[in-house]
């Protein structure tokens, strides 16, 4: 390694983008220098780190809305590390908008740090970079915050690397009123309808997820969905919507959530890599994707890289037998 970890600490921009580029590469050969950073990465992961997902369809203004949600976390003292994920669709030129606004921020201040990726590049890359883009964020910046487009569901399965879920829609777009079919109400922990300077409009959609929310079954006992309004246009609500991002942290580390979804997400990486490395080959060697999940769980999962040497172990054990019949 030629870089200071304390600089990727420190948030020095130059080290991080390092620490970044050194975790992407995905050669085998690479797998020990990696697991060498991951232990030092994950061993100075903050304590007070909150992984927010960012999602919401097209053009709501998730990233004007990013600006003022950056501005805020760093007036309080906050650091903020931002992972947008870019649709593959709109890079390519199909963009359905030709004012797609961009992230504002300083760009000599260390206390902020962008990187944006592509989705869809190729298969599993997205997912890949995301968590190791998250392990060097966790261990630099209090607040991971995750831009994605989506109408929902699980597209880039952002419920499952990110605490606090806020969906963003506008008001008057029909996005409402297929957010409230689709049944997701589960996976959001606060909705926002942003552009609510635009009042009627923005009123009636109010009213709207008012009701809507009360035949929503929140999947989390004890938190109800919140409702915030905002306008990246004339600058306000962001400060009530961080209020709230705030409680919803308070809330999951109070109940003991946070430690058991810190701990499930790195079980889910260690299938990812599983899989990415043996395909459902390994999983039939093993006796079924279930049960190495659960042979996951018995362990201490400090360092996913470590686990997937032990199941690759393991796999290579198991396989030798049934080759020598042959
Ligand atoms: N009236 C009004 N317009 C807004 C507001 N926020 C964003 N816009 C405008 O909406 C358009 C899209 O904003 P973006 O921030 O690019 O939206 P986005 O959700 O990040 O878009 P994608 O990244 O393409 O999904 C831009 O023209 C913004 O100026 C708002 O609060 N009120
Ligand atoms: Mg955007």
């Amino acid at each position: 390694m030629d870089f200071n970890i304390e600089d990727v600490f420190r948030g020095e921009k130059k080290a991080v983008a390092h620490a970044l580029n050194l975790l992407e590469d995905r050669r085998p050969a690479s797998l020990e220098q990696n697991k060498a950073l991951i232990e030092k990465l994950s061993n100075n992961a903050r304590p007070s780190r909150h992984v927010i997902g960012i999602t919401g369809p097209p053009g709501v203004g998730k990233s004007s809305l990013m600006t003022y949600i950056i501005r805020e976390y760093r007036s309080r003292g906050k650091t903020v590390g931002v992972i947008t994920v870019d649709p593959s669709s709109q890079r390519s030129g199909g963009a359905l908008l030709g004012d797609r606004a961009r992230i504002v921020h300083d760009p000599n201040d260390d206390g902020v740090f962008l990187r944006s990726m592509a989705a869809g590049s190729h298969m599993g890359g997205l997912a890949w970079r995301t968590r190791h883009c998250l392990t060097v964020f966790e261990a630099v910046y209090d607040i991971i915050i995750i831009e994605t487009v989506g109408v929902g569901q699980s597209e880039t399965e952002i419920d499952q690397v990110a605490g606090t879920v806020a969906f963003i829609v506008q008001p008057g777009s029909g996005d409402i009123l297929q957010f409230m079919k689709a049944g997701i109400m589960e996976i959001p922990h606060v909705l926002v309808v942003n552009k609510a300077d635009q009042k009627a409009l923005a009123a009636r959609a109010r009213n709207d997820l008012m009701v809507a929310r009360t035949y929503s079954q929140s999947a989390l006992e004890g938190w109800e969905l919140q409702l915030v309004m905002t306008s990246a246009l004339e600058g306000w609500g962001h400060k009530e919507l961080i209020d709230v991002l705030e409680r919803h942290n308070m809330f999951l580390s109070e109940k003991g959530i946070l430690e058991a979804f810190r701990r499930r997400k790195r079980i889910e990486w260690v299938i990812m890599l599983f899989r990415e490395r043996f395909g459902t080959f390994g999983f039939e060697v093993l006796g079924g994707e279930e049960k190495v999940r659960k042979m996951i769980a018995q362990e201490d999962i400090n360092n996913p890289l470590e686990r997937l040497q032990a199941l690759e172990k393991k796999v290579f054990c198991n396989r030798l037998p049934q080759r020598a019949q042959r």
